[in-house]
């Protein structure tokens, strides 16, 4: 047997199926020694039938690394998905920064990206209501930039030291470790409705923004405000965005529980199979700048995390674009051991004073220390920087780098003065130098005591269809909150946000808006402070809606990548079924078929390939249903319970159905047979043309949210 390994990887799929089992290809089985090994099956014994060995060397390194394969699971944004791409600059920035990947319009930068959920361990669901994490590793020729945001683009608190108290409460109770990834428990609604500065980043958890159809279809925020700084030294503020080209889109409540059940992976099998099949997901970096002189101009604080500066005030202006075009080759090595850090900026990238980010400054070297295990993490590849790294750091767990020659100091002379520092002209980082001219205090600026005035805005903003899953959102989680003192207290909390979200959540629980705020409302202000500082109050706003801040204003403008479900079986009308496939193919679309059994289906003419069946696949794994039609395909599916659920579902939860021909009688035995065709209900006997318009359209649109007032239907 020769090494043939050693030709370079290339991005297709061959290469990439090669690529996850070239470890082993062509090699003989070895020891972490180099060892060649002869028998893989069978531990050393005394005898056949006798007790094994403590020689057995091979045994015992196999089992114990084994035993120590599992690292300690980040203590929040424990389950996530993570992809290779590039970033790429429109236009230069460096009026505003000098930082290389936002001034050079000819590079592209290599970046890894990881998606998370926060409150869940690392095998829980991807479909918990929750916020995302949108972390992005930019391996930029002047060292690393971390952008680790989210996809909301406020925070729970306003500053770290209530970071710890706000994990605690929303994760699994400590006496059964009970609900897992669920804020809809009784610690977590009891700690928010005790801290109104949360009211605003929970009423967008309760929003649809928490239950993403995908990690392709949501936006991401830097969340606090950062600073570029240019050549000459001069700050401008800045908002990061990250802007889905596939626009935002969410799935129903409903759904989002089923798809836990059925497909726990459902937002990382999305994201691994749009990479492997070349559609490659994109986003457009968006920033908001702002000039340092307009500070004090917004009647919010730009350092308060639990704010956005709407995008009618501060337009977010496209500077680039990223795009993911490569999966991991192992999720361990990549996913799980990359250590992102706010605190990882390059030259012209600065912090703000925002209270929450200088904590989380502390935080992220702190956590790798005990998830990694050594302060050598930044030598794990994914960590790498791509620019050269020297310093006089040396030694700790699992050194990988062999530094040459004596010294490890500076300044030296035995080392000819190296490494040496750099001068700002030579991009040495020089912290933007800020005047402060204030106590050491421990307080917090009155300009943070307005918790409700975005609140509003965001509910005001909000479609009619939009603000009934908040009002059910809400009602779900607190139905599931056992003690009616703290039920009454969110509910005081939203009437300062909005009477008529009150009413209507008080109405599901049963009981009545309290006239005004529970006192003490905040426990969580400081024993000697002087109340009245903290009281949260309102300011009115600028604008009374801000557009950009419902995903029904997204983009719908194509079916790229959307899943339809075929249901068909035997005898399904094969002209009906691909000339609808083709056109839905044409379109970008991805067709699966489900039919009774998998394997081959015979149809009026010809067969085709069911990829599922009733046992595998479900309505709440796709973005629509098409049924051909043929009597006696149709015949079978009106036995099939399955089928029926299926279509029930996919009405329930919104999502455009299309039947041909006499697929109509379908109808008959589902609970839509009175139901009048509606822009995603789309019945034709004939034009197959017409119906695959119609439906391409419906499937653009996402769903037919009304549905959900104008006719309910069990599923
Ligand atoms: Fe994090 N956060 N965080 N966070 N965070 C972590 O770091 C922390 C906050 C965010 O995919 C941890 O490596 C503190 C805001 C993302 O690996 C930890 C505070 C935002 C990820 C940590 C915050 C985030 C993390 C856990 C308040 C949005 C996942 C493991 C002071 C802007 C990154 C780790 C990945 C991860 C601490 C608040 C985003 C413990 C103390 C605000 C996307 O260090």
């Amino acid at each position: 047997m020769t090494k043939k390994n050693s030709q370079k990887k290339g991005n297709s799929k061959e290469d990439k199926l090669l690529a996850h089992t070239e470890d082993g290809k062509d090699q003989f089985l070895t020891t972490n020694q180099g060892v060649r090994v002869n028998d893989n099956q069978n531990s050393l014994k005394a005898g056949e039938r006798g007790p094994s060995l403590l020689e057995d060397f091979i045994l015992r390194e196999k089992i114990t690394h084994f035993d120590h394969e599992r690292i300690p699971e980040r203590i929040v944004h424990a389950r996530g998905a993570g992809a290779h791409g590039v970033f790429k600059l429109y236009d230069s920035l460096s009026k505003y920064t000098k930082a290389g990947f936002l001034t050079d319009t000819a590079r592209e930068t290599s970046v890894f990206v990881r998606f998370s959920t926060v409150a869940g361990s690392r095998g829980s669901t991807d479909l918990a209501r929750d916020v995302r994490g949108f972390a992005v590793k930019f391996y930029t020729d002047e060292g690393v930039f971390d952008l680790v945001g989210n996809n909301i683009p406020v925070f729970f608190i306003q500053d770290a030291m209530k970071f710890p108290d706000l994990i605690h409460a929303v994760k699994p109770e400590p006496h059964n470790e009970i609900p897992q990834a669920a804020s809809a428990h009784d610690t977590f609604w009891d700690f928010v409705s005790l801290m109104p500065e949360s009211a605003h980043m929970v009423l967008w958890t309760m929003s649809d923004r928490a239950i993403p159809r995908s990690f392709r279809m949501m936006e991401g925020f830097g969340v606090h405000t950062f600073r570029l700084v240019n050549e000459e030294g001069k700050s401008t503020f800045v908002k990061f965005h990250w802007k889905p080209l596939l626009g935002m889109h969410s799935v129903a409540w409903d759904e989002a529980q089923k798809i836990s059940g059925r497909d726990p992976d459902f937002h990382r099998r999305d994201l691994w199979e749009a990479i492997e099949s070349g559609d490659f997901p994109e986003w457009e970096l968006g920033v908001q700048l702002i000039d340092e002189a307009d500070e004090h101009k917004f009647p919010f604080d730009l350092l308060d995390p639990t704010k956005i500066v709407p995008e009618e005030l501060v337009p977010v202006q496209k500077v680039g674009k990223l795009t993911l075009n490569r999966n991991p080759d192992n999720f361990f090595a990549e996913t799980e051991q990359v250590a992102f850090h706010p605190g990882h900026v390059v030259p012209g990238i600065d912090f703000t004073n925002d209270p929450l980010l200088q904590g989380r400054l502390f935080s992220y070297t702190d956590t790798q220390l005990s998830r990694l295990g050594s302060p050598n993490f930044h030598e794990i590849p994914i960590n790498r920087s791509i620019a050269p790294v020297h310093n006089n750091q040396r030694d700790g767990h699992m050194r990988q780098t062999i530094n040459k020659g004596v010294t490890s100091y500076q300044p030296n002379s035995l080392g000819g003065g190296c490494p040496y520092q750099a001068m700002i002209a030579d991009g040495g980082f020089s912290s933007y130098p800020e005047r402060i001219d204030a106590n050491k205090v421990r307080d917090r600026s009155e300009s943070f005591s307005d918790h409700f005035s975005q609140a509003t805005l965001f509910y005001n903003s909000q479609s009619a269809y939009e603000q009934q899953h908040i009002i059910e959102a809400y009602s779900f989680e607190l139905s599931k909150v056992n003690y009616p003192h703290i039920r009454k207290r969110v509910l005081g909390l939203l009437s300062a946000i909005d009477k008529s979200l009150a009413t209507a959540v008080a109405s599901y629980l049963g009981m009545e808006v309290p006239e005004e705020l529970e006192k003490p409302i905040n426990e969580g202000i400081p024993a000697d402070a002087d109340k009245s500082k903290y009281e949260p109050r309102q300011v009115k706003q600028k604008s009374a809606t801000s557009p950009a801040l419902s995903m029904a204003n997204t983009i719908k403008d194509s079916i790229a990548t959307r899943k339809i479900a075929f249901l068909l079986a035997n005898g399904a009308d094969a002209d009906e079924l691909t000339t609808v496939k083709k056109a839905l193919e044409e379109a970008g679309a991805v067709v699966e078929v489900i039919a009774p059994r998998i394997g081959d289906i015979p149809l009026s003419e010809g067969t085709t390939t069911a990829k599922h069946s009733f046992l595998t696949a479900s309505s709440v794994l796709f973005d629509a249903v098409f049924i051909p039609g043929g009597k006696s395909s149709i015949e079978s599916l009106k036995a099939e319970p399955d089928a029926l659920l299926f279509v029930n579902e996919a009405y329930r939860h919104c999502k455009a159905i299309a039947l041909s021909g006499d697929a109509k009688d379908f109808l008959s035995a589902t609970s839509l047979a009175n139901a009048k065709e509606d822009p995603g209900l789309i019945v034709q006997q004939n034009d197959l043309g017409t119906l695959a318009k119609h439906f391409i359209k419906a499937i653009s649109q996402h769903r037919v949210w009304e549905r959900e007032t104008k006719r309910k239907v069990p599923a």
